[in-house]
């Protein structure tokens, strides 16, 4: 065979990140082979840890890497990764795409366009109305009907399945099959083949009319949705000017915006998308109203599904921001761990996260998220010290409220932070009553609340903490510090890698 001669086609660049150039260099093909001979080709750290390695392989005219039949690496591709190792391995942050597409109208036969709720068309409200119709009335007719309302809102929590996937890696990747099975069970009613979940966009500033009228404005589930809920149960939400009031003092755009300037996927305890996204999530769910402040019963709230959708298109906004929309990309923005991703599987289906995190070729969004615009930077409250780096622009200040014992507090709660005496940040923790019952809420107990906020407001003022659980008669709103577990405050500059 001949070998093939090497690519040519890279510039020397000057100052090579991973996420910008390093990652790109290996293809699909690299990375499969090169797995089972525990050569990680697929994240930082497997590149990292293996850097010296890789360069000698590659090298040419004698590096056997990539071997015969393969493209070679040029001299200014080796050229480029010797100086990412001079440079101690940059992180940096992908180029984000100049502009994200819109769905064309004419999208290909087959493929879902998700649309925003504010731009359906009469007919294609006659349409989701009648699917929704449908669908809750394959309740009552036959219970066990895996297409029924009460049924598909049930594996939430109650009564069903009893899914916690909150707070956890495989948040995003169980939501999207999630929609996906509501959606499924929308196109299951005779006539509704092609209807599609629309979204809300919940940075819009308002709350689409077409929540106000049935089905979608309240359900009620006859058979019963578990202990401490009356039956038959209605679901309930706050009336438009207070869901919007609520978003607005729990920072959730700005959430959403942090979230998707992170080039890194992070954890809920950690950081990075992860942690901004979930945020952002609970937050939503705490500002919409009694229902979707609960965890046992928020999809019963037909409002949930829109939400959720929204959810979904901004986890592929932010995979198709970082390029992480293949498994391979996503995996380049992971920061060690990545074993969740192949198990466990996302109960109650066979799928696990490495299948449900590749965008779905048929599903396409009217509009991804307007995050190209933001510059994708690296930002956290602590950064490696290998790495030169700045202090994020205009003096933003992250207080951390750390250790919050969550399994002592009954439900979705909410952390104030307060200076001298007056709210200047909230943010919700969403969670069922009986946490402490729950395998998934006992695992990571102690969770930690951000509040990223502009230094001068907080600068100079007496600060103070306050939790509380709206739900809860009893308690009467506000929960000791004292029984959440006495968490700790600590406040850092927001740091970000020096580009
Ligand atoms: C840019 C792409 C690639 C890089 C950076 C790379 C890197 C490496 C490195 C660092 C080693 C040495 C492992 C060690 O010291 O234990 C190695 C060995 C090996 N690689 Fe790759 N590899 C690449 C692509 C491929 C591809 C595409 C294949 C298969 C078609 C492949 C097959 C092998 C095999 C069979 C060995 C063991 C060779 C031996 O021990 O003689 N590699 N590679
Ligand atoms: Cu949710």
């Amino acid at each position: 065979m001949m070998a093939t001669p090497p690519t040519d086609n890279d510039p020397i660049i000057p100052n090579p990140t991973y996420m910008g150039y390093v990652r790109g260099i290996f293809t699909e093909d690299d990375i499969n082979h090169m797995a089972p001979k525990g050569v990680d080709l697929s994240t930082y750290a497997g590149v990292q840890g293996n850097a010296t390695n890789i360069f000698l392989q590659t090298l040419q005219p004698d590096g056997p890497m990539p071997p015969a039949g393969y493209p070679k690496w040029s001299a200014n591709r080796s050229q480029n990764f010797k100086t990412w190792i001079l440079n101690n391995y940059p992180l940096g942050a992908p180029e984000a795409p100049v502009a994200l597409w819109k769905a064309a109208l004419d999208a290909a036969p087959g493929v879902r366009v998700r649309k925003n709720v504010d731009s359906l068309h009469a007919d294609e409200v006659t349409a989701l109305t009648k699917a929704f119709e449908g669908i809750i009335a394959l309740d009552t007719s036959d219970p066990n009907n895996p297409n029924g309302y009460y049924q598909v809102a049930g594996i939430h929590w109650f009564p069903v399945a009893r899914q916690c996937q909150h707070h956890v890696q495989a948040y995003n990747p169980w939501h999207r099959i999630y929609v996906r099975k509501f959606e499924d069970a929308l196109r299951s009613i005779p006539g509704c083949e092609n209807v599609t979940l629309p979204y809300w966009d919940i940075e819009s500033g308002s709350v689409p009319r077409l929540f106000s009228q049935p089905p979608f404005n309240q359900y009620t589930a006859r058979q019963g949705v578990g202990v401490g809920f009356p039956t038959p149960y209605t679901t309930s939400r706050f009336d438009d000017a207070t869901i919007l009031q609520n978003l607005a003092s729990s920072g959730v755009t700005q959430s959403i915006q942090d979230a998707l300037g992170q080039p890194r996927f992070g954890s809920y305890l950690t950081g990075g998308f992860q942690k901004s996204i979930i945020q952002a999530h609970d937050d939503g769910h705490g500002s919409t109203g009694p229902t979707m402040s609960r965890q046992e019963v928020a999809a019963f709230d037909p409002i949930f599904w829109f939400f959720h959708c929204n959810w979904d298109r901004m986890f592929l906004s932010w995979q198709t921001l970082v390029n992480g929309t293949t498994l391979n990309g996503f995996k380049s923005t992971l920061d060690g761990d990545t074993s969740w991703l192949t198990f466990p599987p996302l109960k109650p289906w066979p799928q696990t996260c490495a299948d449900a995190v590749p965008a779905e070729a048929d599903v396409q969004y009217e509009a991804l998220a307007t995050g190209a615009l933001r510059a994708l930077r690296h930002t956290a409250g602590s950064i490696d010290a290998i790495r030169p780096f700045a202090i994020a622009h205009s003096s933003r200040v992250s207080v951390r409220v750390k250790n919050i014992n969550r399994l002592n507090i009954p439900g979705t709660f909410i952390v104030k932070l307060l200076a001298d005496g007056e709210e200047v940040a909230r943010h919700a923790f969403f969670q069922p009553v009986d946490a402490e019952e729950c395998l998934t809420c006992k695992e990571q107990g102690l969770i930690p609340i951000d509040f990223n906020l502009d230094l001068d407001k907080v600068q100079g003022r007496k600060l103070s903490v306050a939790i509380e659980v709206p739900h809860d008669k009893e308690i009467g709103g506000s929960f000791p510090l004292s029984r959440a577990g006495n968490p700790t405050i600590n406040a850092r500059l927001l740091l970000e890698e020096a580009q």
